[in-house]
């Protein structure tokens, strides 16, 4: 069984290569993103087994998402739906140094995830769960089934990590933070940008008040994304803080979900409070470095190569 199960939706990603508007672009890339497919990815490639749960069209772009993950060693569990198509995201790079991403998926398969789709056996088996703040805000249905792997997680002892996560596109904050707080109730493990967190238990301008107030509802691993800032954690009631490194970044869509991978392979590998963060901060800094969601996601082996001192190797 793999040690980690994660659920969610994974869309079709079309990107244009250059800046300028979108209507005036002619060609564009095409590949896959989505935070927990991303998160999974940039796990397997740090060495811990994962399956990935969830629904695709019964389409081109479905068949394209699986083919990514089993190319990635990612197992699947989907459903291929064939009365939704798979969702697409289409990225914009209106100017050099800003994207803006428009999703086509309200109604797509991937958002009609559902309860029964929901793997109870892997979850038994697992060491981890883990869920992000987007799928609930997908429909109702995909919300059941949220609750309802938590609930198989809970009953089995199977870690719970939860991303935050809030795409405004899918719900108003208000609506997000009600069930941000709920989830945080049944999680073990959270981690949250501080914008993010401010959604669910209100603003604060020191981001261990933040921490502590999560930490407050129950779960005993906080960590607050800061971005170029690095993070916080506070764990089992002890502070942590952690820089970023610093990188020249090209798209740092999909950076969070690195971070997370990289924080979850380290746990899982019994590794310390301090390394887990310095890994998550590293799997976060290379996802920056690529253009598209998960692409530069790093080896284990790779993963000292931001520090190298030689610009080649041989
Ligand atoms: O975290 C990266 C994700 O935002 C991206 O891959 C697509 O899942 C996605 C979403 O809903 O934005």
């Amino acid at each position: 069984w793999p040690e980690v199960v994660t659920m969610g939706e994974t869309m079709a990603l079309m990107r244009a290569e250059g800046a300028g508007p979108l209507q005036h672009t002619t060609s564009l890339g095409l590949g896959i993103g989505g935070a927990e497919t991303n998160f999974a990815i940039a796990l397997r490639r740090l060495g811990t087994s994962v399956v990935w749960v969830g629904r695709v069209g019964n389409d081109s772009l479905g068949a394209k998402v699986l083919r990514e993950l089993a190319a990635e060693r990612v197992e699947t569990v989907a459903v291929e739906d064939s009365e939704a198509p798979t969702g697409l995201m289409i990225k914009e790079r209106r100017t050099a140094e800003s994207q803006k991403v428009w999703y086509y998926r309200r109604g797509s398969a991937g958002s009609r995830l559902a309860p029964e789709d929901v793997p109870a056996e892997y979850i038994e088996h697992a060491r981890l769960l883990h869920i992000t703040g987007i799928t609930p805000g997908l429909s109702a249905t995909a919300a059941a089934a949220i609750d309802h792997a938590i609930e198989v997680a809970r009953h089995h002892g199977t870690i719970v990590s939860f991303d935050l996560n809030y795409r405004s596109a899918l719900w108003t904050p208000e609506e997000a933070g009600k069930a941000f707080v709920a989830l945080i109730q049944k999680a073990d493990v959270v981690f949250a940008g501080d914008d993010e967190a401010a959604l669910a238990v209100g603003h604060a301008d020191d981001p261990r008040l933040l921490a502590a107030r999560i930490a407050e509802l129950g779960p005993s691993q906080v960590v607050i994304k800061l971005g170029i800032e690095g993070c916080v954690a506070l764990v089992n009631g002890d502070s942590y803080e952690q820089s970023a490194i610093s990188v020249r970044a090209i798209d740092t869509v999909g950076a969070g979900d690195g971070f997370v991978a990289g924080y979850i392979a380290e746990l899982l590998a019994g590794l310390a409070v301090g390394d887990r963060l310095q890994t998550a901060v590293k799997v976060g800094a290379f996802a920056c470095l690529v253009p598209g969601d998960w692409e530069g996601m790093p080896l284990r082996r790779e993963l000292d190569l931001l520090e190298a001192a030689e610009p080649v190797s041989r």
